[in-house]
């Protein structure tokens, strides 16, 4: 069957992604048969155009749509993602009938209420690699009966079993050729995956909808081989993409060992999970190419922390800031500002401890943006701030009260 792929995300905030969930899914459907092409409308000046014209020129017998971002999570100034997305569906229909499938890290948070807004047939949560040919080869047989794949959603309707979320990762392709030439521009760090999932548990996090709770990993050498791949071709820049690079430690360290063999050399950075972290874990990263770490610990109070359920301690945090400082890593720290239990005196306290620990770059959210399923959604429910899960989409944000609107001079006083 022809497939068209579509990555309707347009934003370029924080930084230039690549569609890389999307083009695992186009190198999945290629493989079981299918001929793709693939539209990234990130820089497309027209991407409803851009879109008519490909739906044109391919006449895809399925249309699938990636949908990454909801919203900015900006709580000051929030900025919601879906009505272009809502544009590019629309201009899908305008000129075919195929149906249109919806998947993605957004659309994995809130299935029913994307794939309702957005006006699509179906929409897969979790993992597409699997399930997205799956619901081809039943298309193919012009069976639309397709709500018992796992994860499907049929607008209007429940899907009769648990998303799909494969364990054995290494049967999934790494790459596609059709990020290739994207992967090229000079602004961009390439993403690449080595794992999914994350057991922590966060408070307010998305995750577990998207990935599921448990640790997936690929083999570090199949990881290194791919990178090594792409090195050969010119790219030298990689994003690990990944939760937490050393969750668990043990899987980072064996990839940083295959990645530090490679030649040519590559330099990537990571988001790394401040806890119990090795000198000889971090020695590994530099020795690697590591030349940046995202370290989001979030705050500098530990009694904040623990109502994040954070694993780590502000000593955690400094003792591994200290070690990327040590071993040459650059060190952008995050701060996550307003949660349960947040008070003057503990945005004071963060904002010190942040001072303290002479990062090279510091971003500050202020406001927590609300998931459902997460015990923030609970805590926001049970102290009236939200009315109910299902009215999340729109973003909506918990801020501890008395920090407004203080907070925000306090923030542009500086540290
Ligand atoms: C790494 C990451 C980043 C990195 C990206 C680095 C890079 N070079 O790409 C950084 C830190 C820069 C970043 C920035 C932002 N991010 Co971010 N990011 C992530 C993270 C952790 C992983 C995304 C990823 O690459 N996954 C790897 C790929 C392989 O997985 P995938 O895309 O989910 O694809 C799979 C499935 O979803 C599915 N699938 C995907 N597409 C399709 C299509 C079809 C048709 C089908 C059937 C299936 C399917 O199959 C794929 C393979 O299994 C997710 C959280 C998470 N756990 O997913 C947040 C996440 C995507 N980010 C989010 C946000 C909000 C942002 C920012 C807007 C934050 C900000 N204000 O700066 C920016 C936006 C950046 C941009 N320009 O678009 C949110 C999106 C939800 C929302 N509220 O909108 C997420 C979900 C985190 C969260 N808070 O919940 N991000
Ligand atoms: S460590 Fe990161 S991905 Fe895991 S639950 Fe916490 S915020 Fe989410």
């Amino acid at each position: 069957m022809k497939v068209l792929l579509v990555s309707a995300n347009t934003e370029r905030v924080n930084m230039v992604t690549l569609p890389l969930g999307l083009g695992l899914v186009a190198a999945a459907t290629r493989r079981s048969g299918h001929e793709v092409d693939f539209v990234d409308l990130l820089g497309e000046e027209d991407p409803t155009g851009a879109v008519r014209h490909a739906v044109a020129s391919h006449r895809p017998g399925t249309i699938g749509i990636a949908v990454r971002n909801i919203d900015d999570q900006c709580r000051e100034n929030p900025r919601f993602l879906l009505e272009g997305t809502r544009a590019v569906v629309e201009a899908c229909r305008s000129c075919s009938d195929a149906p249109i499938v919806l998947g993605g890290a957004g659309y994995s948070i809130f299935p029913r209420e994307v794939l309702a807004y957005l006006g699509a047939d179906f929409g897969v949560a979790g993992d597409g690699e699997v399930v997205f040919p799956a619901l081809l080869a039943r298309f193919g047989k012009g069976d639309r009966n397709v709500s018992d794949l796992p994860g499907v959603y049929v607008r209007g309707g429940e899907p009769h079993t648990e998303r799909a979320l494969p364990n054995d990762l290494d049967a999934l392709p790494l790459w596609d050729h059709a990020l290739s030439t994207a992967a090229a521009s000079p602004d961009v760090w390439v993403p690449i995956q080595s794992r999914r999932g994350c057991p922590n548990g966060c408070s307010y996090c998305s995750t577990a909808r998207i990935q599921g709770r448990t640790i997936r990993r690929r083999s570090p050498g199949l990881v290194a081989d791919v990178v090594g791949d792409l090195a050969r071709t010119g790219l030298r820049r990689f994003y690990f993409v990944d939760n937490s690079f050393n969750i668990p430690e043990s899987h980072g360290r064996a990839l940083c060992g295959a990645l530090a063999a490679l030649r040519p050399r590559v330099t990537w950075r990571c988001i790394l999970y401040p806890e119990k972290v090795s000198e000889e874990f971090v020695a590994a990263m530099a020795a690697a190419g590591c030349t940046e770490v995202a370290l989001g610990f979030e705050s500098g109070s530990e009694r904040v922390l623990r109502e994040m359920n954070k694993r780590f301690t502000p000593a955690d945090v400094r003792h591994t800031s200290d070690l990327l400082f040590d071993h040459g890593i650059r060190r952008t720290g995050f701060l996550l500002l307003g949660g349960p239990g947040e008070t003057r005196d503990s945005v004071e306290e963060s904002l010190s401890f942040a001072r303290s620990l002479r990062l090279d770059d510091l971003r500050i959210t202020v406001g927590i943006r609300i998931y459902p399923g997460t015990p923030l959604a609970q805590r926001a429910l049970t102290e009236g701030i939200i009315e109910s899960e299902g009215g999340l989409l729109r973003p909506r944000f918990y801020l501890a009260p008395g920090l407004e609107p203080w907070i925000y001079g306090r923030i542009a006083a500086g540290l």
